[in-house]
């Protein structure tokens, strides 16, 4: 009789937690991490898990977690360090994962990298060998903020990445930055022969035909913090606007998307930026929050676990504390819910069977833990 006392007595504070979160999902809290950022699934169901500072882990679905050696070295600070990590779309027969980092240079300045190499792993203990970088952020800066650097592959094997404007606003607009951009590269590094401005200086006689244009896809973007392709193939971007303004942009070939010369937010120091609908001559984005959602990564959920979110994207809500569902349709998109997560969301990631795997920030009272989202338990 006791017995059963003390397990309504539980069942009860089970029902009352439930009242005040009623999030359709059950939460698992698998681990915690020192400033994680992001998270990938290895063919088996472990994940990889970057740590800011630096470090990479291989951690199975109940947490236990083993350090990978040959990391390179980060240039830790701001909103800079170890950033994305992703799988070769032939990781099984290569074994190759590709790793973001902030990486230093001369006389204080910093930029992005993105490098690949292979994963190896005797006796449980994970390593990296051939190391290679094949893209860096240009020019290096000063400065720690506004990084991007998320990566990405699609269906066909192209690697995308996002790469932030570095707080230095014009470098959106040129042509020889690849600052405030989105990228589409082959898996080497190199440059498709059919990305939109492979022929920019036969285009635009200012330009020579030295220079990064050849990696554009879109640009006019601020710091894009998500990357994911939807159903139909199309990609989308998840970026953090200035004050206000933060924007889901429906991601088009040779697209600019008009940071810093509009934008639905201001600057910070209260100067205006004219708004999207000033200026038709750039691209608005299908939604755009103020006040924001700081978005700390983007997904299109794919799976059946959650039935009805299925091609909706999920935003990271770091400010927000939340995953933001947005629902898209065509080039239409808009927001269909809310789901308080009581801290900074760093990334939120979608495993082979569905189920939801989060990543809190790490700061001001988000723990950094790895949470496991499934779908609740029917009564
Ligand atoms: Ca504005």
């Amino acid at each position: 009789m006791k017995k059963l006392i003390t397990t309504l007595a539980g069942m009860m504070v089970l029902s009352c937690a439930q009242a005040e979160n009623d999030n359709p999902f059950d939460v698992e809290v698998i681990t915690d991490f020192h400033e994680p950022w992001a998270l990938a699934f290895l063919p088996d169901g472990r994940m990889l898990v970057t740590e800011k500072k630096g470090a990479l882990y291989i951690v199975n679905e109940s947490g236990q977690k083993a350090g990978v050696r040959g990391v390179p070295d980060v240039d830790y600070g701001g909103q800079g360090g170890f950033g994305d990590v992703a799988l070769h779309p032939d990781f099984e027969q290569n074994q190759l994962v590709y790793l973001s980092y902030a990486e230093a240079g001369p006389a204080n300045t910093r930029g992005a990298a993105v490098a690949r190499a292979k994963l190896n792993e005797t006796n449980g203990r994970g390593f990296l060998t051939n190391f290679e970088v094949i893209w860096l952020q240009y020019p290096k800066v000063l400065g720690r903020g506004h990084y991007g650097h998320r990566i990405l592959f699609d269906d066909d094997g192209y690697l995308w990445i996002s790469s932030g404007d570095r707080q230095k606003f014009t470098p959106s607009q040129d042509m020889q930055s690849n600052i405030g951009k989105i990228l589409r590269l082959n898996d080497d590094g190199s440059i498709p022969s059919d990305n939109p401005f492979v022929n920019y200086h036969d285009q635009d006689a200012r330009v020579d035909d030295e220079g990064v244009f050849g990696e554009i896809w879109s640009l006019g973007h601020r710091n894009p913090l998500g990357i994911a392709i939807d159903l139909d193939g199309q990609l989308w971007n998840m970026e953090m606007g200035p004050a206000g303004g933060d924007e889901l942009n429906r991601v088009m070939r040779g697209g600019n998307y008009g940071y810093p010369v509009v934008s639905n937010g201001d600057h910070y120091d209260g100067r205006e930026i004219p708004d999207h609908d000033t200026d038709p001559s750039f691209l608005e984005p299908a939604v755009w929050w103020t006040p924001v959602v700081s978005p700390g990564n983007l997904i299109i959920y794919k799976g059946d676990s959650f039935p009805e979110w299925r091609g909706d994207a999920l935003i990271a809500g770091l400010s927000s504390r939340a995953i933001v569902r947005v629902g898209l349709d065509g080039d239409e998109a808009r927001e269909i819910e809310r789901y308080d997560m009581g801290a900074r969301i760093r990334g939120v990631f979608e495993a082979a069977e569905g189920s939801l795997w989060v990543l809190e920030d790490e700061r001001a009272n988000s723990r950094g833990r790895l949470l496991k989202l499934t779908p609740p338990h029917q009564e």
